[in-house]
């Protein structure tokens, strides 16, 4: 009993193969810039800047190791499958029934120990990413709201005891800078100062995020969360929500400014120049006048 498949000519097949194998090559060199290749060293990750970072970076990297060991190794297996059992003759037809019971076992438990294995390291480094120190060096009171941000900094001594929650803030009086969707806000923090972050959400679920920071953390109305990062390397960051949250949640930018202590005093203090002062952190709810950056008055377009 024969199999009837129709023969093809191998040589136009290769030269096909080779001409697309070409092709390919040159679009992946010719898009490599300089950022590329920075990211491609990075594995995709931007550069760290902040304590916190190389943690989640590491976890990042051996998952990439991980994943591409289990790749070649089965990528292997299958080439080797496909050249040494392939057919051989055109009336050939292989046994239908065959099995091997310790392969089975192996490519059952494998899968689940590296999953063990993933896991572990997961909660290892999501330890380390939820940790708080009980003495922050600095708090600010961070409002998310459809769709931009405030961010309160505290001025004059700090009360760690604060719970940040019914009006209990770390700080008697506040200065503040806020966004909208036309004028994205700068966040200015002080270089390796470990800084909490208190979160709190005007209206629907946001995520308070700087990609260099290699840290996130979701804005939930009715509770404050709290995020503690060490910035390590001055510089500007973007920064952004990560949490689709509306029609412009794709707005909801902000840039990031970590400074010397001393550029953050004067910047504080410039704040406080230009009357943008308060006894309490601006929360939103009642300090949100209207859904910012969408009326038609604003400056900026909504495309
Ligand atoms: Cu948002």
């Amino acid at each position: 009993m024969g199999l009837q498949v129709p023969k093809l000519s191998g040589a136009p097949v290769r030269r096909s193969l080779k001409i697309a194998l070409l092709g390919v090559t040159i679009l992946v060199l010719a898009g490599c810039s300089e950022a590329d290749q920075r990211q491609i060293r990075n594995l995709a990750m931007p550069d760290r800047a902040s304590a916190e970072g190389p943690f989640t970076y590491e976890l990042w990297k051996w998952a990439w190791v991980a994943a591409m060991a289990t790749g070649i190794l089965v990528w292997g297996l299958i080439f080797y499958a496909v050249v040494k059992f392939r057919r051989r003759s055109d009336d050939e037809v292989p046994r239908q029934t065959r099995y091997n019971l310790p392969l089975e076992v192996f490519y059952t438990i494998a899968p689940v120990l590296m999953c063990v294995v993933f896991f572990f390291h997961t909660v290892r480094v999501q330890d380390v990413m939820t940790e708080r120190d009980p003495e922050p060096d600095l708090t600010v009171e961070v409002t998310g709201q459809q769709w931009s941000w405030t961010f309160n900094h505290g001025v004059g001594e700090q009360d760690t005891s604060a719970t940040g929650e019914d009006d209990d803030f770390a700080y008697d009086s506040y200065v503040y800078t806020s966004g909208t969707g036309a004028d994205i806000p700068t966040l200015v923090l002080p270089v390796d100062r470990t800084v909490q972050f208190n979160l709190h959400s005007a209206d629907v679920i946001h995520s308070f995020g700087v990609p260099s920071f290699l840290t996130k953390l979701d804005v939930i109305p009715g509770r404050v969360n709290k995020l503690q990062v060490t910035p390590t390397v001055e510089g500007t960051y973007p920064g952004k929500c990560y949490e689709l949250c509306g029609v412009s949640h794709s707005r909801m930018l902000f840039n990031v400014e970590v400074v010397s202590q001393a550029e953050y005093d004067a910047y504080l203090a410039e704040l406080a120049e230009a009357g943008q002062t308060a006894d309490d952190p601006l929360l939103g709810g009642s300090d949100v006048e209207d859904q910012v950056g969408l009326d038609e008055d604003s400056e900026g377009s909504n495309e």
